[in-house]
């Protein structure tokens, strides 16, 4: 197959990867459907992928990992900088030259009796001002397969680079899936990323946490924007107006739920409508007009499935029923279908995630790994907004912060300011799973829920947010918020029912961006007046004092809070803004009894 570029940097690029890794074969990917189709048919005929349902899944395939080869590891990622200062504490360091080094000696000769695949990707629509063009090198074509979903492929992206040598260089070697010779290495000064020993998708499909978030956070960095964990939506009123907002939360917290939610009947009746841009990540940056533009650089969802049902999130499932590649879930052996945790009806005659005979109505193991994901094609989505592939992103006027608090957080509250925003969202944490029996669980901080995303130091982080609200003016800067949908009463049951009902905060938090609703000052900030927010057609599930009880602030938790904030501060050394000092002066100041 011809080559089907003629960029130098690319080309030698390329030849070098070919020395280095020695494949039988070389196979330019240049996005056309018969390419995939045929790379689909021989990951079948392999065993590598399982053809399911054509009539009830068409064009739908199950694959499934090595057992130890299940999910991001962020204790073997690394960012490889010439200091480790750069890399502040946070991220694991490793320096340059002897990481290349130590990576070529395991992936040397790997693609032996291989096929090299070049994946020309571009995040964002080819083209847009936001978007930015990468290469992976693969021996898997289920890396391809997944690429082809999750972002745009081909060559239209090649002669978008043209002969620029502007794009990111990445190699991905599965080798043997050695758990012990695994590493996840970006190399931000060198538009790097090397993924060896994995198959895991949030480990190989280099386009999401590798480029999307660590290198492309270093790149916000110094081309004054920002690459972001957080999902972008859309609320359209009944007039035909939609305001957009972006929001970040931890892993666990609902993020693809809260994406494309479906509002509640008495908001649906009068005609609200929700839209959803992106589930995981947003490029931001400021627009012509001065104000904040969200994009989402990604072509699809990799969502986890368990949990994923007809109630939690319609949406998602709709998106899944076709064109999906389903990983380390449970088949039904029945009508060879898919099946995991959470849905209706567990196939009795079925195979659980690692291929053993499983009777889904007996067995008291899971049939579908908890980390099982589907990667769907974002166009399958039924809520997806029409402004999803628009170049210049779509303007924002809410950034929202959430985690999991038990008892501390409020349903919701607004920054004073654009500082006061940046320090909410720093000092972000979640409580773990020991939270869920009613105890209040071990806190994790987990900054804008960037904590394994951030591409560089951590406090320098918080600086770049506070210095790109510098360039926007005030009047056009989007407002900053703080959510808790796990609020629990003293029997620890979960105060609010969330889902759907989250619409009625987001209608609260966006009557605030238009200046519509007051509210009241308190020490952490502005919280609702209990009766602006909506319960109509909830009052038999959310009394009013229920409300007002998740709208009070404990000012003895708050200051506990502050001690957390200042020693998580403490442990990121000197590079936390003075600006964020003060605001944690201020709320210990305001919460001191
Ligand atoms: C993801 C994650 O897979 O955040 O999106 O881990
Ligand atoms: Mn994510």
């Amino acid at each position: 197959m011809d080559n089907l570029t003629t960029n130098k940097s690319i080309l030698d690029w390329v030849a070098d990867r070919v020395a280095l890794l020695s494949p039988d074969k070389v196979v330019w990917i240049d996005g056309s459907r018969e390419q995939i189709e045929a790379l689909k048919a021989e990951a079948v005929s392999t065993g590598e992928f399982i053809k399911l349902n054509e009539e009830k899944l068409p064009d739908c395939y199950l694959h499934r990992t090595d057992p130890s080869d299940v999910a991001r590891v962020e204790g073997r990622t690394f960012i490889c900088t010439p200091t480790r200062e750069e890399t502040g504490p946070l991220n694991n360091w490793m320096a340059p030259d002897e990481t290349y080094e130590l990576l070529d000696g395991i992936i040397k000769d790997s693609y032996k009796g291989k096929t090299m695949y070049v994946i020309p990707y571009s995040m964002g629509p080819v083209g847009s001002p936001f978007s930015k063009y990468g290469l992976e090198v693969t021996d898997s074509i289920y890396v391809v397969c997944n690429m082809d979903i999750m972002t745009r492929i081909g060559q239209p992206v090649l002669d978008a680079i043209g002969s620029s040598e502007d794009w990111i260089k990445g190699t991905h070697a599965s080798c043997d899936c050695d758990p012990e010779k695994r590493y996840i290495c970006q190399f931000p000064q060198d538009n790097t990323i090397y993924s060896v020993c994995s198959c895991y998708g949030g480990n190989v499909l280099q386009g999401k946490k590798c480029f999307a978030l660590r290198i492309a956070s270093y790149l916000g960095l110094h081309e004054s924007w920002q690459a972001e964990h957080m999902l972008i939506l859309g609320l359209e009123y009944p007039n035909g107006d939609i305001k957009y907002l972006c929001a970040a939360f931890p892993s666990a917290c609902g993020k693809t739920n809260l994406a494309m939610l479906v509002p509640p009947e008495v908001y649906r009746k009068k005609g609200y409508k929700l839209w959803t841009v992106g589930d995981d990540i947003a490029w931001i940056r400021k627009g012509p007009d001065g104000r904040m533009y969200a994009l989402n650089p990604e072509y699809g969802f990799f969502g986890v499935a368990p949990g994923t049902n007809e109630k939690s999130n319609p949406n998602a499932l709709a998106a899944t029923r076709e064109g999906t590649i389903f990983t380390n879930v449970a088949l039904n052996l029945d009508d060879n279908t898919i099946w995991w945790e959470g849905l209706d009806n567990a196939p009795e005659n079925g195979l659980d995630w690692q291929g053993q005979p499983w009777n889904g109505k007996t067995s008291t193991e899971k049939g579908a790994y908890p980390n099982s994901r589907f990667t769907a094609p974002s166009r399958n989505c039924p809520c997806l907004s029409s402004e999803y592939e628009n170049p210049d992103g779509v303007p924002v006027e809410a950034f929202v912060f959430g985690g999991r608090r038990a008892k501390l957080a409020p349903l919701v509250y607004q920054a004073r300011d654009w500082n006061h925003g940046v320090f909410i969202g720093s000092s972000m944490a979640s409580e773990t799973t020991a939270a869920a029996t009613g105890a209040v669980g071990v806190v994790r901080r987990d900054p804008m829920a960037m904590r394994p995303f951030i591409g560089y130091d951590c406090g320098t982080y918080f600086q770049h947010w506070l210095d790109i609200g510098k360039t926007v003016d005030v009047d056009k800067q989007p407002k900053f918020f703080n959510v808790n949908w796990f609020r629990k009463d003293d029997e620890g049951h979960f105060m609010w029912p969330g889902f759907g009902d989250n619409l009625r905060v987001l209608d609260w938090i966006l009557k605030r961006c238009a200046g519509e609703v007051d509210a009241v000052e308190t020490e952490i900030g502005f919280l609702p007046k209990p009766e602006d927010i909506n319960l109509e057609g909830l009052e038999d599930e959310v009394s009013m004092d229920a409300l007002k009880e998740m709208l009070s602030v404990d000012k003895k938790l708050w200051a506990e809070e502050a001690e957390g904030i200042e020693e998580f501060y403490d442990s990121l050394g000197s590079t936390v803004p003075a600006e964020l000092k003060d605001q944690l002066a201020k709320l210990k100041a305001a919460v001191a009894e």
